[in-house]
């Protein structure tokens, strides 16, 4: 009963440290001025209809809910038509839009914040989707 919201909530921080960690060192732009953060619904990502949530804050880690995002989303080799989507409104700084993977495989989401006072930060992140039978299959070991 008393953990009723604390175990979903602590799953997500999780998510958003783990996927960002690997990126935010080697490839955070050095004009940025707000920091973003990617994870999927579910996690890890698979094929088909997810749905994918944007966190953007500023240095002193508070929320920006008034930028403009623009994601593609591309894949690794040659050959595929990239997933270009938009997102205007958040919460809390976090921006959520539904995202259709094409094919299952190693992705890179190129993230664009928009700011109010009309800087851009950017930021990429590479994933991989996975077929429903790889989801299955990682779950078990
Ligand atoms: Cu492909």
């Amino acid at each position: 009963m008393r953990n009723r919201f604390v175990i979903p909530s602590g799953i997500f921080v999780l998510v958003l440290v783990l996927i960002s960690g690997c990126t935010r060192t080697s490839h955070q732009n050095k004009t940025a001025v707000a920091k973003i953060g990617l994870t999927t619904i579910p996690f890890p990502a698979v094929m088909g209809d997810t749905r994918l949530v944007l966190h953007v804050t500023d240095q002193q880690d508070q929320p920006i809910n008034n930028a403009e995002l623009s994601i593609k989303g591309d894949m690794s080799h040659a050959g595929m038509v990239p997933i270009l989507t938009k997102a205007t409104s958040a919460e809390n700084g976090y921006y959520e839009v539904p995202i259709t993977w094409t094919m299952s495989g190693d992705w890179r989401v190129q993230v664009e914040a928009h700011l109010a006072d009309g800087t851009v930060a950017k930021q990429h992140f590479d994933l991989r989707v996975l077929t429903e039978d790889e989801l299955c299959t990682s779950d078990h070991k």
